[in-house]
């Protein structure tokens, strides 16, 4: 690899290649970082620079990259058998072996699974079957489904209506009828006066204010993730989920927890409804589940919702391809092994969540961080100009840009929401690695304050 390669592949990349979730015409301008090579917590970058991966990739290489284990498996898959479907009663081992391994990983009364290729399928699949359900029960109007603002689904078209995010809906005449959306438990954010766990209860409260408003013969369902990702790493009150569960049993809502981000040990536990104490009827999964080495995501369907759909019979016109993929259904089994042979979930608990909440939490000692949170392997840094009054900065200072493009100088890849600045790094990372973390962290917090000063002086 030298520099004509990766100019090459700079030019090429501009030329041909749209990116999701990208401004074209400013990428354009700004050029790319091309990643060749990935082991352990680390990238590379085609320049030669090294990163350290504090986002796991996009919130799944959890047990880092390299692992033969996942590589053998999918080797030795593609080999068996590449591809076969699971239509016309047709099936195959990968997928039900993995549909029991997840079973018995999952909460009790979870037995069943639907396979989908993305989290976002997964959460139009939830759509599908959550009105369904209604419908096979003879209340075809329950259709309304609950979720909530700045919530992260996925990027199909029924995912994306269940986001929280209006530029997403704005641009494709979203969201498709039936959904409605309430506010986030985001204490922070939303510069709440009151004290956190009181806050948690008076939002958790609008959920029961807008079932009474529609009439709780229309609503189907609610969905949320147990911790918001990408809309912001926001961590609910220990007061908010207990009183979601109590207005979704009194009304006798489907409750859906969105697990692609805190699915497969990122809170600590296989799920993050266990972490929450939440009882869900579904659960919605991806990323984790293969460590991101192949791409597979589906639904644990519990006992609630899947009795009525054996029982009542009639096709499920639901579907892709690829559903239960062997390959990837190889490799998620190997994936979930690994994690069990190594221990995975007692070494999160037992050492490396306790240690990364202790060191995440001193960056909040820093002049810029008006609160540093964490769940899990998850972590938050919200940016402040004034600390005491939690006061943010000039949306035109960029600041969470800023110190994210520090970090990456500095060979960390942390994420911007805005500028509250977020890591869920992988579960493999060492002592060693967690210290560079946070030094790095600590670093580009400082050049971020020295470059607001001066911005702010100009
Ligand atoms: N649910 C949640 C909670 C997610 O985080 C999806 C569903 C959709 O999954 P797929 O596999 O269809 O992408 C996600 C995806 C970010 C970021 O910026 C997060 C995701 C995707 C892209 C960017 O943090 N999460």
């Amino acid at each position: 690899m030298n520099d004509q390669d990766l100019q090459r592949w700079q030019q090429l990349d501009r030329e041909h290649f749209l990116h999701p979730f990208t401004d074209h015409r400013e990428l354009g301008l700004r050029g790319t970082r091309v990643i060749t090579r990935a082991e352990g917590a680390y990238l590379w970058d085609a320049a030669g620079n090294r990163l350290l991966d504090a986002m796991s990739g996009l919130w799944c290489v959890n047990l880092g990259y390299g692992r033969q284990e996942l590589v053998a498996a999918a080797t030795q898959q593609l080999q068996t058998l590449p591809y076969y479907n699971s239509f016309f009663q047709c099936t195959h081992p990968p997928a039900i072996e993995l549909a029991a391994d997840l079973c018995a990983i999952a909460p009790p009364g979870f037995n069943r699974v639907f396979f989908t290729n993305s989290g976002s399928e997964a959460n139009d699949t939830v759509i599908r079957l959550v009105r369904y359900y209604w419908s096979l029960l003879g209340k075809p109007d329950k259709q309304v489904i609950i979720a909530r603002r700045n919530a992260y689904h996925g990027s199909t078209v029924g995912a994306a209506s269940l986001c929280g995010m209006p530029w997403m809906h704005a641009q494709a005449g979203l969201p498709i009828p039936g959904i409605v959306h309430i506010e986030e438990p985001y204490w922070f954010g939303q510069n709440a006066i009151e004290d956190p766990e009181a806050f948690g209860r008076h939002v958790a409260r609008q959920l029961a204010a807008t079932i009474d408003r529609l009439g709780v013969d229309k609503v189907a369902a609610f969905i949320a993730e147990p911790v918001q990702g990408a809309g912001g790493a926001i961590i609910p009150p220990a007061s908010y989920w207990p009183e979601i569960q109590r207005i979704c049993d009194e009304h006798g809502i489907l409750l859906v927890a969105d697990e692609v981000i805190t699915g497969f040990g990122r809170l600590g536990q296989w799920f993050g409804s266990q972490h929450f104490g939440i009882r869900p009827d579904l659960m919605s999964f991806a990323k984790g589940v293969t460590c991101g080495y192949q791409p597979l995501g589906g639904v644990m369907v519990g006992d609630r919702v899947a009795e009525v759909l054996v029982a009542k019979g009639g096709e499920f016109f639901h579907g892709f391809t690829y559903s239960g993929h062997p390959v990837a259904c190889a490799v998620a089994r190997a994936n979930l092994r690994l994690m069990r042979e190594e221990r995975v979930i007692e070494h999160l608990q037992a050492s490396l969540i306790p240690a990364f909440s202790r060191r995440w939490q001193q960056l909040g000692s820093h002049p810029l961080v008006g609160e540093a949170r964490s769940a899990g392997l998850i972590g938050a840094l919200e940016l402040v100009s004034d600390k005491s009054a939690r006061r943010r900065f000039a949306k035109e200072l960029r600041a969470g840009e800023r110190c994210r493009d520090f970090c990456i100088e500095q060979g960390l890849v942390m994420r911007a929401v805005g500028d509250t600045m977020i890591v869920a790094p992988p579960f493999i990372l060492t002592e060693t690695q967690l210290d560079e973390l946070v030094d790095k962290a600590w670093r580009a917090l400082d050049l971020t304050q020295q470059a607001l000063g001066a911005a702010a002086g100009a």
